[in-house]
């Protein structure tokens, strides 16, 4: 059974550590982003750092390798642990954000296949396995893959071995938690906890579905 990891895209400091301090003893991570780091800044990671999870950040990084190292830098000074990058801008640009996250002792993830039905365009099938064999060769900690797609996430871990999946798209895109629970490592998790009246019983409601 997987971690519970919360996408916490809320837009205000205040709300951000009122859901946290809630959620988190049902919780093993926290996953933050553009949303709420654009609305609260960075240093939102060093209140949200003591309610004892690890923070991810998933600014899906996609630049050159110098940029991806000065992001990934910044994330892991403010006290994240695991960063998310992109892998279509090629191997060089992975690298550098395993790289930081190596001189940090942190994670790196590579995004494969998309959750949403967009991703069929581009970020799915043949794609989606040549990322996923990128993240490999690039020594990255794991990948995320669709939690709305069961199917494509069994085909993306014959080509990741143990490395860890991270699969959003449960709960308000629609995926099952019973079906892909079995399947990964962590349940990336947002609106069906921050939304609910009750974002604690939201995320206890997971506790079958969680290591
Ligand atoms: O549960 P939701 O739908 O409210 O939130 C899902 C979170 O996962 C949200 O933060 C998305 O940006 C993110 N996400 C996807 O929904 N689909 C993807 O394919 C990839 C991600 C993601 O986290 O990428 C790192």
């Amino acid at each position: 059974m997987p971690d519970l990891i919360l996408a916490l895209d809320v837009l205000s400091r205040e709300e951000a550590l009122s859901v946290a301090e809630a959620a988190a003893p049902h919780l093993d991570a926290i996953k933050i982003g553009y949303p709420l780091v654009l609305a609260a800044g960075l240093d939102i990671a060093g209140p949200l750092s003591e309610f004892g999870i690890p923070l991810i950040a998933d600014f899906k990084v996609a630049d050159i390798p110098n940029t991806n190292r000065l992001i990934a830098e910044q994330v892991f000074a403010a006290g994240c642990s695991g960063i998310i990058c992109q892998g279509f801008c090629g191997s060089d640009s992975v690298a550098a954000c395993v790289e930081a996250a190596d001189d940090a002792g942190g994670e790196c993830y590579v995004v494969t296949e998309m959750s949403h039905p967009g991703a069929l365009e581009f970020l799915s099938g043949k794609n989606a396995e040549l990322l996923a064999q990128l993240a490999v060769d690039a020594g990255a900690h794991g990948i995320i893959a669709p939690a709305t797609r069961p199917e494509r996430v069994q085909a993306l871990r014959t080509i990741i071995g143990d490395k860890k999946i991270l699969s959003p798209g449960v709960g308000a895109q629609g995926g099952d938690p019973a079906v892909i629970a079995p399947l990964i490592d962590g349940m990336i998790v947002g609106r069906a906890i921050y939304t609910a009246e009750d974002p604690a019983e939201a995320a206890r409601a997971y506790a079958a579905f969680r290591r």
